[in-house]
């Protein structure tokens, strides 16, 4: 899969994409990403990619030229490109407070995509005449963050866990919560007394059906007290 990252601080992205699951990713070609500084996109001499917001208002809005020349350089044509395999075509994110919650539904469908832009908002946000190259809206979450950075940095996470090759233990990525509906079972290893707290007999028994049994149990009673919503 390939990702381009459109934004205005590509040094934020240096860290996780060379640390980590996604670094071993890159090296086995699973995953191609590249980050792009929309500023080299700016003409003016002061290379401006923000501007005051028509009506007034606090804050400042992202230029729509330069955001345009970004998508143009990362292949993105027109909107609703006529392609013969829908998901050989760019799909282009913008990460905004405004879009869908990213939820394991919408990742397991991004990552059948050859090819993600994404597009990270800062400021109050982007001219809204550029969504008309966006596909998808997505935000992570009902809280405040300072832009789309952080947030496409979690969307390429939990997409390239989904791309095959990348979790070496498949069953790893099928049994993880969310993916199955419930949160995860508690987890025990040596030694199996710690502190005078032991580890439930059941574990220690070696009967597997009793343990898979005892599993589900505790997956259920978890998601029932923490996660009710996930039950319905
Ligand atoms: C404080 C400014 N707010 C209006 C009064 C709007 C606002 C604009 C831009 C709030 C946050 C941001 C920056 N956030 C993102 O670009 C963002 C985000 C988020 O803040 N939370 C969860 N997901 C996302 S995806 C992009």
């Amino acid at each position: 899969m390939k990702i381009d990252i459109l934004t205005i601080f590509p040094k934020m992205f240096e860290g996780p994409l060379t640390c980590s699951l996604l670094a071993k990713a890159a090296d086995k070609k699973i995953l191609n990403i590249s980050c792009t500084d929309i500023r080299s996109f700016t003409k003016d001499k002061h290379n401006k990619v923000d501007d005051r917001p028509f009506g007034g208002g606090p804050g400042m809005v992202m230029k729509p030229e330069p955001v345009y020349e970004a998508l143009k350089s990362a292949g993105v044509k027109k909107r609703n490109n006529l392609y013969k395999n829908p998901f050989k075509k760019p799909l282009v994110i913008y990460m905004s407070p405004q879009g869908k919650t990213l939820k394991t539904g919408i990742v397991k469908k991004l990552a059948k995509y050859e090819h993600l832009v994404l597009l990270c908002g800062h400021y109050e946000g982007i001219d809204e005449r550029i969504i008309e190259w966006v596909d998808e809206e997505i935000s992570i979450g009902d809280y405040v963050l300072t832009g789309g950075e952080i947030p496409a940095m979690v969307l390429i996470d939990s997409v390239a866990r989904m791309l095959p090759g990348v979790v070496q233990d498949k069953l790893s990525v099928q049994q993880d919560s969310f993916y199955n509906g419930f949160l995860d079972y508690p987890h025990y290893t040596r030694p199996a007394e710690f502190k005078k707290m032991k580890v439930p007999e059941v574990l220690l028994s070696g009967n597997h059906s009793d343990i898979e049994k005892w599993r589900k149990e505790q997956a259920l009673e978890r998601t029932k007290k923490r996660r009710p919503d996930l039950l319905k």
